[in-house]
């Protein structure tokens, strides 16, 4: 009943965001104001000694810049203490040394982008014997292992966007590929799934040629564009589920001969992309709001530290200024729907 009023949230929210959000710098705060809460970190209310560290994929995505910004604005809200920290490279095991830090410092929560579903499990382990709370948002690990998971959209609607945007833009026939983020991504490796029932359901003429991976790094993603290019010289078009792999995939095309020819959607950030759509290597793109799913993964988190919530499905929490969100099945927490970006609407968005 009240997902439909989500709904209209979620677009008042990313219409708010016209405004513009400031965006943190990403200082790395490693130690120091973090610490506080060992006592009583086992649970129970928190008592405004509630402090809460943010883990993203890795430092230096504006996509978790955004997403943890939104994470430290409802901490200050309701008064706790906000630490960012995390790896320079998104692989499998990059944050496990992050995680048991938090651990030792007795943080009420972790709220983390898991580059791996199955790599993080044993120090996640650890935290939460340690009594710390665990949040996964963006990409989660496998369910057993945290306390609560915070979707962005359905996959389904994120895949089904995504095969929508190419199919338009490439006359719904030819080849294309994906240029991936890690390849233990549990979020894009979702998407990748669904996308390919999606176009073996429903678009018999587009073929997938290849699946390749840019480790969510940018002059990776940038090469995987130019091998992809020269080794498909028919190439239609290239979807691209991550905001750092879309990024670079355009640059390379704006400038090359393949500019407006080869088509380029996927998922992206506004100000990332927004000379891209102007110069017209991009038609449209995807995505929900990052700063958002930060708000709501703090909020949550602080609603499992204070005990007004377990993960049992059912369970319902208030999250500031998205409001009431009701927790799903496998402890999961659904944000909204994706959203489409395009030249009518990207001045709009300052993120
Ligand atoms: C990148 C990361 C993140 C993903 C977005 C779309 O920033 O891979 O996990 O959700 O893209």
């Amino acid at each position: 009943m009240f997902v439909h009023d989500r709904k209209r949230r979620r677009l008042a929210a990313l219409g708010a965001l016209a405004v513009g959000i400031a965006l943190a710098a990403t200082g790395c705060s490693g130690g120091g104001g973090g610490g506080t809460g060992g006592g009583d970190s086992g649970g129970g209310d928190s008592g405004g000694d509630l402090s809460i560290t943010f883990l993203p994929k890795n430092l230096g995505n504006p996509y978790f810049d955004t997403s943890n910004a939104g994470g430290e604005e409802a901490i200050k809200e309701f008064g706790g203490t906000y630490q960012e920290v995390g790896p320079t490279e998104a692989s499998p095991t990059s944050q496990v040394s992050f995680i048991q830090t938090a651990a030792q410092q007795g943080v009420s929560a972790l709220v983390m982008s898991a580059n791996d579903p199955e790599a993080v499990c044993d120090a996640i382990d650890e935290a939460r014997g340690a009594g710390v709370k665990v949040v996964t948002f963006d990409a989660d690990t496998s369910p057993d292992c945290r306390d609560l998971f915070i979707l962005q959209a359905s996959s389904e609607g994120v895949a089904k966007a995504q095969v929508d945007l190419i199919s338009e833009q490439i006359g719904d026939e030819g080849q294309i590929a994906i240029l991936s983020a890690s390849a233990n991504a549990s979020n894009q490796n979702a998407w990748i799934e669904l996308m390919q029932e999606e176009l073996e359901a429903n678009h018999p003429n587009i073929e997938l040629v290849e699946v390749v991976y840019g480790d969510d790094d940018d002059q990776t993603s940038f090469d995987k564009t130019a091998a992809l290019l020269q080794t498909y010289p028919d190439l239609k078009g290239i979807v691209s589920p991550t905001t750092v792999g879309i990024a670079a995939a355009a640059r390379y095309l704006s400038t090359s001969e393949y500019k407006g020819q080869v088509a380029l959607t996927g998922l992206g950030t506004p100000n990332q992309m927004r000379e891209y759509v102007k110069d017209g290597t991009v038609t449209a793109f995807a995505l929900w709001n990052p700063a958002d799913l930060g708000y709501l993964a703090a909020y949550a988190a602080k609603a499992l530290v204070d005990g007004d919530i377990t993960g049992e499905e059912g369970d319902t929490f208030e999250a500031g200024k998205l409001g009431e969100f009701e927790v799903g099945a496998d402890a999961t927490v659904l944000l909204g729907d994706p959203f489409v970006f395009d030249a009518d609407n990207i001045d709009d968005f300052d993120f």
